[in-house]
């Protein structure tokens, strides 16, 4: 068992005087309340390089005992995000019409959604997230991870607010059941599919459904 030795913290912590704090509160307020999850994408290409970034952010979140339990798959090529499409919306028409109880379906009416997920296959990138149960080594030796629901909760949404700081725009997909996703792309048993974001700029007529976040009154008690 090898110890972590505790060492400063490795970057200048200052504190910053209240009036700075803020306004950098304010002003990052301001910019996560203008994201929105967007359905419509184009086809517009994305670099690499910048969904290389979203998923370094995304992994800086904290995660149980630092085992980072999670796997950002990023594709973009078109004859696997056709194959991803054409999965996810077998899966979701069985759910729209079969599995899914009326009360979700009332629930989801006003969003206009159904099993038609044609920016699978347009959008210049999905990134699909696998949270790691255990990790397994070459001998077969395996080690449980702690915490992993919510720690690949965390770092997606890192990913989500990176993705939007850097002026993307994704939807936070859940395709269910999603054991498609690990046979379409090779991961192994000890990984389990977590969320599919679409990633790429807003299609030039892409809408948004018109929604109000609750005020901080009704997602806060203060005691
Ligand atoms: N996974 C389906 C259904 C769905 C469920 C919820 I809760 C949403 O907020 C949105 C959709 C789909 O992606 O259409």
């Amino acid at each position: 068992m090898t110890t972590h030795e505790y060492h400063p913290i490795p970057f200048p912590f200052e504190r910053r005087d209240e009036a700075d704090m803020r306004a950098r509160a304010e002003s990052f307020l301001t910019e996560m309340d203008q994201r929105r999850s967007v359905r419509f994408f184009s086809e517009d290409p994305v670099p690499r390089d910048l969904v290389e970034r979203a998923v370094e952010t995304a992994s800086t979140a904290p995660s149980g005992a630092h085992r980072q339990p999670w796997t950002f798959v990023a594709i973009s090529d078109p004859g696997l995000k056709r194959e991803i499409r054409i999965a996810a919306e077998k899966e979701e028409k069985e759910s729209y019409e079969r599995r899914m109880p009326d009360e979700w379906l009332e629930a989801l009416r006003p969003f206009g959604t159904d099993w038609h997920k044609p920016y699978l296959e347009t959008v210049p990138w999905i990134v699909v997230v696998f949270a790691e149960q255990f990790q397994v080594k070459s001998d077969g030796w395996k080690r449980k991870n702690y915490y992993v629901q919510e720690s690949v909760g965390i770092a997606c949404g890192l990913f989500v607010a990176a993705v939007h700081h850097m002026g993307l725009t994704t939807l936070t997909h859940t395709p269910n059941p999603m054991g498609f996703l690990s046979a379409l792309l090779e991961r192994p048993p000890n990984e389990k599919p977590y969320i599919l974001f679409p990633v790429g700029y807003p299609s030039a007529d892409a809408t948004v459904p018109g929604i109000g976040r609750k005020p901080l009154e009704e997602v806060s008690v203060w005691k």
